[in-house]
């Protein structure tokens, strides 16, 4: 059989030359598009990179333009035009390729090396620039120049899953990374924090084991972004400091609903250094605007297949809609003394909490995330924080978990950056000057004059000289070190386990009881080992009993009896999500419509004056229609209005063909997709509204308006009201059974 292209008549040198533009004989393009070369049109606002400097802080003149395509020709990579990338060079239309071919072999090899080692943990991310504003709250403890008040610092903030691969899913049970990169006046401050306050471990020395352990097994590389497999289990009730971690996984706050609905913790205490140099420890935290929101588990598992990029999309989308989402910064005070110990608490032990109630949250400043990265590559997955990256008035202690990722950060990037001059990435770069003696390097891209890298000198003029306390150095506060033996060993402090995850435990309401037990049940009953399902339940025992019992009779197992005193901490409200209300920016809500036609303009005006996102399903798309019965799956949606009468299902989406009732009379003419989105926004405690015969689908279901959370509304507007009320407490948690101690 021939091509289209054999069937072309060949006649020699001309047909060769012909299809070069502008060539003798050349035909004129038989393609509209694209025109002729012009400029590309410049970036959005909201994609200009971060404001270079060079490595030697003057600024390059370059912004991301200049680096990215620009002008109207393809070019090589040394500049030179080419008229053709489609072929290869060769000999004759069906000869074989010439190794001449430089454009070929430039753009296959580069190709070739397109790729970096991802992550070796936090692999999986998504982030967004920003700016961060100072109250001025904390200078009264720290001299750190972007903490005065009213200072203003550009930001970029990356968010993670900790276990999963780069192409892994958003929505997987797993702690998750929160490190905002603060390009201060004075240097990079990284604040390199995870969602959870607490760490699996309290030495870094652990650190490669716990991360063996919970990832894929080594021999299958199973099961991916999943801490619902034996190692995990076996490492983290081998290793019981890691309770109280895994208790935080476990519980809603391991699966949220959004980037933009989630606490940040800097984790360990750091000392803040005032300008008299008195030393206060702190423990940082960010707290949401939107509040503090999860997935339920089974939507966590449905999100994973429909739209593994949820948290992603979520964060890109809100931001490009102006729905800028906020964190406030705060801090938790302690006095540094020589115990650093607060209430009984080690303030040294990375897997201890200081209950916000015995040392609230004081807020010290406003994060602001608006803007989306204009490249992926160069940003997201080039951004390198390090722990080691301070400021003056910001200082380390001795938490042998801090400690040991001072080191790690800086040693992680040569080998993912590809060698030491990482900094001089444009997302890495400070936009402070630099003046420093480090040079040469795999890929060093500064041109550095001088000849004397070396202090003193007295060959290029004696610089760079030193700074002192008020030229603003970066001086380490005096802290005494006691005299002390050199042991492998930790504080007795350390030993105890147990009792924050009990405090825990009793902060948690009923719905989030259930959630937790539910989430054992599962993770264990993934183990094939019975000895570690066996060694969860001790863990648990040590927790709660009626925790312990539940997941015992789920697993068919023996309720061991705990090996601790079991003692009774006061809750902490403020480790709970439920009971408070919240703004409904950016919520997004389903519009069900039974025919593309219908006008819902009075139901979106009102979703989108609420400050939240409309989304039209209907049967088939149209004008207006975002979703269709074939793309929608509830798990996109935070609320639904259903609005209209039912029309009779498309063939092969009745009821009765897709099994969704029994009752089939009642419900085989209402297509089988919207009832699946209806029961499962339903199990999963979202509010519903309905009118204009919308309560039709309601009924073929079982629903009535005597459901918590579910209302019968006068019109679009209405049903929208409704609606708002409902999503300030996030969901209708009413639906949940009261259980385990509610
Ligand atoms: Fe990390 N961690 N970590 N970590 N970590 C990395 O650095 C490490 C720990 C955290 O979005 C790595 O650039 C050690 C705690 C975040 O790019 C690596 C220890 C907390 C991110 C590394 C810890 C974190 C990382 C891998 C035990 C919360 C993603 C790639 C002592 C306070 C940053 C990289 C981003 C990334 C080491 C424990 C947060 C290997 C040795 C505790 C958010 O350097």
């Amino acid at each position: 059989m021939f091509t289209n292209h054999e069937e072309q008549p060949v006649s020699g040198t001309a047909h060769q030359r012909n299809d070069i533009p502008g060539a003798p004989g050349a035909e004129p393009p038989t393609v509209e598009e694209p025109t002729s070369p012009r400029e590309p049109l410049p970036p959005k606002p909201d994609q200009s990179g971060p404001a270079t400097v060079s490595p030697t802080g003057q600024p390059t003149g370059a912004d991301q333009a200049d680096v990215a395509q620009r002008g109207g020709y393809l070019t090589t990579a040394q500049g030179a035009r080419l008229y053709d990338t489609d072929h290869s060079l060769k000999a004759g239309p069906r000869g074989p390729v010439l190794l001449q071919d430089h454009h070929l072999r430039e753009k296959i090899t580069h190709f070739d090396h397109e790729r970096i080692p991802e992550r070796v943990v936090h692999a999986r991310g998504a982030a967004a620039h920003g700016v961060f504003e100072s109250y001025g709250t904390a200078a009264r403890i720290t001299r750190a120049a972007f903490l005065a008040e009213g200072a203003r610092t550009p930001v970029f903030v990356r968010f993670s899953t900790v276990l999963g691969s780069r192409g892994s899913a958003d929505t997987v049970r797993d702690t998750r990374g929160f490190a905002t990169k603060f390009y201060t006046d004075e240097g990079v401050f990284d604040l390199v924090g995870n969602n959870i306050p607490v760490f699996f471990i309290q030495d870094a020395i652990k650190f490669p084991d716990v991360i063996h352990a919970g990832k894929p097994h080594p021999d299958r590389e199973i099961p991916q972004a999943q801490s619902a497999h034996d190692t995990f289990w076996d490492f983290v009730t081998l290793h019981t400091e890691a309770t109280f971690h895994t208790l935080w996984n476990m519980s809603d706050r391991g699966i949220p609903r959004s980037f933009r609905m989630m606490e940040g913790f800097g984790v360990h205490t750091f000392r803040l250094v005032d300008a008299e140099g008195a030393t206060t420890l702190v423990k940082f935290h960010w707290k949401p605007r939107l509040g503090v929101h999860s997935l339920v588990w089974e939507e966590a598992q449905i999100t994973s297949g429909v739209d593994p990029d949820f948290h992603r999309r979520d964060l890109a989308d809100a931001i490009e809609a102006g729905a800028h989402p906020q964190w406030e910064l705060g801090v938790q005070t302690f006095p540094d003394n020589e115990e650093q110990m607060f209430e009984g608490i080690d303030l040294l032990d990375p897997t201890k909490i200081v209950p916000e109630e015995l040392a609230p949250v004081q807020p010290v400043g406003l994060l602001t995330l608006d803007a989306n990265p204009s490249n992926y590559f160069a940003e997201t997955e080039q951004v390198a924080f390090h722990v080691g990256n301070l400021v003056p008035g910001i200082d380390v202690t001795n938490d042998a978990l801090m400690q040991g990722r001072l080191f790690s950060y800086i040693d992680t990037q040569i080998t993912r950056l590809g060698g030491p001059n990482f900094p001089q990435l444009p997302i890495n770069r400070t936009h402070a000057p630099v003046n420093d003696m480090l040079r040469d390097g795999m890929h060093q891209t500064a041109v550095h004059r001088g000849v004397a890298p070396y202090r003193p000198n007295s060959l290029d003029g004696g610089c760079p000289f030193l700074a002192g306390a008020g030229t603003g150095a970066y001086i380490e506060a005096p802290v005494e070190v006691p005299a002390a033996r050199k042991v492998r060993d930790a504080a007795a402090s350390f030993d105890d386990h147990y009792s924050q995850a009990r405090l825990f435990w009793r902060s948690m309401s009923a719905p989030e009881r259930e959630h937790i037990a539910a989430a054992y049940t599962f993770e264990l009953g993934k183990c094939y080992e019975n000895a570690i399902k066996e060694r969860g339940l001790k863990v648990l025992a040590n927790i709660d009993g009626e925790l312990c019992r539940t997941v015992a009779a789920e697993l068919g197992l023996p309720v061991p009896e705990p090996t601790v005193e079991l003692a009774d901490p006061d809750p902490s409200p403020a480790l709970s999500q439920i009971g408070k209300q919240w703004p409904v920016d950016g919520r997004v809500v389903g519009i069900v419509v039974t025919d593309p036609a219908q006008d819902v303009s009075e139901a979106r005006q009102a979703v989108l004056a609420a400050g939240m996102v409309p989304l039209v399903i209907a049967p088939t798309g149209g004008e207006g229609v975002q979703r269709t019965f074939a793309t929608a799956r509830s798990i996109e949606y935070d609320a639904l209005v259903l609005a209209g009468a039912p029309q009779p299902a498309a063939d092969g989406y009745g009821a009765r063909d897709a099994k969704v009732s029994d009752d089939a009379e009642a419900v085989t003419d209402i297509d089988s997709r919207v009832l699946l989105l209806v029961t499962e926004a339903f199990r999963h405690g979202k509010a519903i509204a309905a009118y204009g015969g919308g309560d039709a689908v309601l009924e073929a279901v079982g629903f009535t308006s005597a459901d918590a959370g579910v209302v019968g509304a006068a019109g679009g507007g209405d049903a929208v009201e409704q609606l708002v009320g409902l999503l300030r407490g996030h969901r209708v948690w009413d639906r949940f059974p009261p259980a385990l101690g509610g």
